[in-house]
């Protein structure tokens, strides 16, 4: 496999592994050499960005170690791998997570000092990887770490996006203004452009059918071209280092020669500008699909180069295609990448020649599908015309399979219309719709759901009929999960410090369950004592983050109550922001003598709403109007303030969420999926405040319903609740009231009334999230957690209780899971 002497290329490459060593002096020179040669810079001339830049690469020549020993070990073993399809991967940053996964932070830490700069402040330089909107993006994040770390063969498959999600800054009147992030400005040391593993992708053109389910064609159209940029997926102490491989579009012919002498300058940059759009930027909308052409183009160019890539990799075993699925599991997450179904369908028939009902079995069984959301207006349609315009072979091929389903379908059913179109995979209409979940349900091999009740939704409302016509067995659960490494590990030093302490070794961050232990210390005093002083130097680190951040003045004794996630309705933010209100005019009625009785409050709150979403954005409006006027309080503000944090990210997610006492998640009931930071809050010893939605109940059976603050209507009673204000039956509380006529009587908008009353009238037109029904048991649920508070050691014990009992909610159970249950995938041991 060497191409000349063997013996110059195995001296050379081990004295490339030589040089890895991780001495301090080692490192300086490493990082050095970087200096001198990759950035072409003189020690003079380092800045903290160039140091981040060569300390990082030298970081990167380690992962790339590790990487290749894992690469050619699936290759010589000829593993099955799983390749995970995410239109997103909230990464965050990388280099932290590197130094602690090598176990190399000490000796960073010592070389840099003794180059003159701080390892903090250099860390502090990485901008985040912000490929995604939210909890589905930092899910396939969570997914790959866990999979490196559990030695699963995993490739992660997704864009590179040139602007990721929008930077979120707040004008002075407190709205939200999205700014771009063009986050590769100063390059990203953690990738590794692959040039010559570029493929070609077409669209548009002419399609024909074979005939009798023989090869099609598909000619003409445009060219654009995918070139692949890789990002090393460290395990936590493990060798074992698995890819994301992030696609950017190119413009195939970047300059028209002809054009350009013709004199049109424009039309010859024109094409290589449009085939560049495709990965320009990110969509920046969760659970809401925008429907635009654009996106289209994007799910297609990054599904059809990543299946290129795998075919290509299979073909290299010289095995039948029969043998694909026995090599390939492809999860998809989401109804996004569901183009790979009719894609590697065209592949099958159109280029490899297999006959129509083999590929359609060799695709049913290499595919996967993740539902992650109830919402009709998260579940993917495109317009018939659209596709067949941007995509004609695939619309022919959509069409052959429903052909085939309906048939069957009307095998097993026979004579019923209404189910026929109901379950076709084009709903009727104008235009006529592909129905990309119905494409997703049938051409997968399992269908599954975040979280039990979630899982159980989806059966019963989302694809009953599905149910019924491919058997229950087709779906299943499988519980979303966190990475401890970073959720804990690498963004609370001073309680894992604590914990490795008590434990007795690191093993707990890749044995989640071992926490299960602590509930042995829950009632040692000294122990709680240090659990507590752990939980003030998050709070401070917070505090200061607010403080240097905004004007706001905050009390540090103050009970911090955290509402950090993407706004939207069914969220319910406003039932957060007007339980605040509440709060507030209740404070105003007491004397000072009573208000030193209350427990001082911190509410935070944090999140993007989409650029388009006009209800989330005056939801913003509304919590920083709140902020503006409880901070020129100053009779009250110690008791009670409001911060409203721009910009939330993961980065800022990691000082956030080990300061919490509680947390919020109170989606209406039925409408949230799972949530995952709800298991981030709470593995990190805060309590949880919530619905019983999601994964929120599982989160209670295991924390113990007595260490949470339950409220709320349940699922079952949703219908009925929301049938009786259609029917203008409903009660709204008296409570509720006095906030309504405060915030119409302009107390919270310089009396500007009317600003808030779009937000209002939903409440009382329909109230579609419930608000008004759950408000009251909202407001009892936080006089419990007032009343808990006051008890500072039973408090402690609850957190500890509730921390010792996340195990099962980290993600490398929950890959495990899908390894085993789902993918049939081996992990491989890398360990030479
Ligand atoms: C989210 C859901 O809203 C969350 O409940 C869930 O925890 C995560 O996915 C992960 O499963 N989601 C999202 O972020 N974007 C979507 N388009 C759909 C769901």
């Amino acid at each position: 496999i060497f191409p000349g002497e063997e013996k110059a290329w195995k001296d050379a490459l081990k004295s490339n592994e030589q040089q890895l060593t991780n001495d301090v002096k080692d490192v300086n020179a490493q990082i050095s050499r970087h200096v001198e040669f990759t950035l072409s810079r003189q020690p003079f001339n380092v800045d903290e960005l160039a140091m981040y830049q060569a300390s990082a690469l030298s970081v990167r020549d380690k992962l790339v170690h590790n990487w290749n020993k894992t690469q050619t070990a699936h290759t010589e073993k000829k593993v099955k791998r799983v390749y995970y399809f995410s239109l997103e991967f909230l990464l965050g940053r990388a280099y932290d997570n590197a130094l602690l996964n090598l176990d190399i932070k000490q000796s960073y830490d010592e070389s840099l000092k003794q180059l003159g700069f701080s390892l903090e402040d250099v860390l502090d330089v990485e901008r985040d990887m912000g490929l995604g909107n939210g909890g589905l993006g930092r899910l396939a994040a969570c997914y790959l770490d866990s999979t490196s770390t559990c030695g699963i063969p995993a490739w992660g498959y997704t864009l590179r996006y040139s602007n990721g999600i929008f930077k979120q800054v707040l004008s002075s009147k407190g709205d939200q203004v999205e700014i771009p992030d063009p986050w590769l400005e100063s390059g990203n040391p953690f990738e590794v452009p692959r040039l010559d593993a570029a493929v070609e992708i077409k669209l548009y053109g002419q399609a024909s059918r074979g005939e009798n389910g023989k090869a099609g064609t598909w000619t003409g159209g445009t060219d654009i071209l995918a070139v692949p940029y890789d990002i090393p997926i460290p395990g936590f102490r493990a060798t074992a280092t698995n890819t994301v491989r992030a696609w950017r579009s190119r413009g195939k012919v970047s300059f028209d020669l002809a054009a350009f002498n013709a004199g049109a300058y424009d039309a010859a940059v024109r094409e290589a500008e449009e085939a560049e759009t495709i990965t320009r930027v990110l969509y920046p909308s969760e659970n809401h699909e925008a429907g635009k052409t654009l996106r289209l183009k994007q799910q297609y160019f990054w599904t059809a180069a990543s299946l290129h890539d795998i075919c290509r990799r299979f073909r290299k075993l010289r095995e039948p295609w029969s043998a694909f699925p026995d090599y390939v599991a492809v999860q998809l997450n989401d109804t996004h990448p569901t183009l790979a179904i009719p894609e590697l369908l065209r592949i099958l028939v159109d280029e490899e020649g297999q006959e129509w009902d083999e590929a359609w079995s060799i695709v049913r069984r290499t595919f996967f599908y993740t539902c992650h959301t109830l919402m009709p207006e998260a579940l993917e349609t495109w317009s018939v015309d659209l596709v067949g315009w941007l995509l004609p072979r695939h619309l022919q091929i959509i069409y052959d399979i429903n052909f085939h389903f309906l048939a069957d379908v009307e095998r097993k059913f026979p004579g019923d219309r209404a189910r026929l179109a109901r379950m076709s995979l084009i709903e009727e209409g104008s235009p006529k719709r592909v129905r990309m979940s119905h494409l997703a349900v049938i051409g997968s091999h399992k269908v599954n759901g975040v979280a039990e009740l979630h899982s159980e939704l989806v059966q019963s409302q989302l694809f009953p009929d599905f149910v019924e016509y491919l058997g229950r067995d087709h779906f299943t659960n499988v519980t979303n999960g966190i990475t401890a490494r970073r959720w804990l590990y690498q963004c609370n030093p001073a309680l894992s410090t604590l914990i490795t302490k008590a434990l007795g070794s690191e093993h707990w961050v890749t044995h989640l369950d071992e926490l299960k232990k602590l509930q042995k210390f829950a009632k040692n005093e000294a122990f709680k004592k240090e659990w507590a002083a752990a939980k003030q130097v998050n709070r401070n680190r917070l505090c200061d983050y607010i403080e240097s951040t905004t004007e706001l003045k905050v009390n540090r004794k103050a009970l911090i109550d955290i509402q950090v996630k993407r706004i939207h309705e069914y969220k319910r933010q406003s039932l957060n922001i007007l339980g605040v209100i509440y709060r507030y005019l209740q404070l105003k009625k007491m004397s000072p003598e009573e208000r030193k009785r209350v427990v001082p409050r911190l509410s935070v709150f944090g999140g993007k709403a989409a650029p388009g979403y006009y209800m989330a954005k005056l939801t913003i409006r509304l919590i920083t109007a709140v902020s503006k006027v409880l901070n020129a309080d100053e009779e009250i503000r110690e008791f009670l303030n409001v911060a409203f944090l721009a910009d939330y990210s993961v980065s800022l997610a990691e000082i956030l969420i080990p300061a919490s006492d509680i947390s919020e998640h109170i989606s209406t009931a039925g409408t949230e999926a799972s949530g995952t930071s709800n298991m981030k809050f709470l593995l990190n010893g805060g309590l949880l405040l919530g619905t019983v939605d999601g994964a929120n109940v599982e989160l209670g059976q295991a924390a113990g319903e007595e260490n949470c603050f339950f409220f709320g209507v349940l699922e079952p009673d949703v219908r009925e609740l929301r049938l009786r204000h259609q029917a203008g039956q409903a009660q709204y509380p008296p409570q509720l009231l006095e906030v309504v006529d405060a915030l119409r009587s302009g107390q919270f908008s310089a009396g500007e009334g009317d600003l808030f009353e779009p937000l209002l009238s939903t409440i009382f037109n329909g109230d579609f999230y419930l608000l008004s029904d759950d408000f009251l048991s909202y407001l009892e649920a936080q006089k419990m957690v007032d009343a808990a508070f006051v008890d500072t050691s039973s408090w402690v014990e609850k957190c500890i209780n509730t921390t010792a009992c996340m195990g099962r909610f980290s993600s490398d159970r929950a890959v495990q899971q899908y390894a085993e249950e789902i993918w049939n995938v081996e992990p491989v041991d890398i360990s030479q």
